[in-house]
């Protein structure tokens, strides 16, 4: 499950630091942790809140690997978009493919996808699985 490593108290916003087994990097986060008189509540995550930082952490997981350690560079995107959605997206080993999305994507145009970018894909593929599940 969640394993709590360190723990950072800043004013009144309380920062925690989880890693999850599955291997992924530590990562800090504010939401299910909030500060009461100088004291920290440890609350039980929600569905949805463990699939958002399911994405956030496989985000991390390929942002890692090249250049800076928070934004994906197209290599990375491609490896997360090959091994993370096959079947959301088509031609996902197809080059020119890769090279449109990253352009997409890359809305500041440095050669870099930062997370803030990235959330424009997940939108999109999520939007068109909900649209997919009602034509079921
Ligand atoms: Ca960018």
């Amino acid at each position: 499950m969640r394993e709590v490593s360190s723990l950072a108290v800043k004013g009144d916003t309380c920062l925690i630091k989880t890693s999850l087994v599955q291997g992924s990097s530590p990562v800090l986060l504010p939401p299910h942790f909030c500060a009461l008189r100088g004291e920290c509540e440890v609350r039980e995550m929600t569905k949805l809140e463990d699939h958002l930082e399911g994405i956030i952490n496989i985000f991390h997981h390929y942002s890692i690997r090249v250049g800076h350690y928070d934004t994906l560079k197209k290599c990375e995107l491609s490896q997360l978009i090959t091994k993370e959605l096959p079947n959301a997206l088509k031609n996902t080993k197809d080059q020119p493919s890769i090279d449109k999305i990253f352009q997409d994507l890359d809305a500041d145009k440095d050669a870099q996808i930062t997370f803030e970018e990235f959330i424009v894909l997940v939108s999109r593929v999520l939007q068109t699985a909900h649209e997919a599940i009602h034509q079921e």
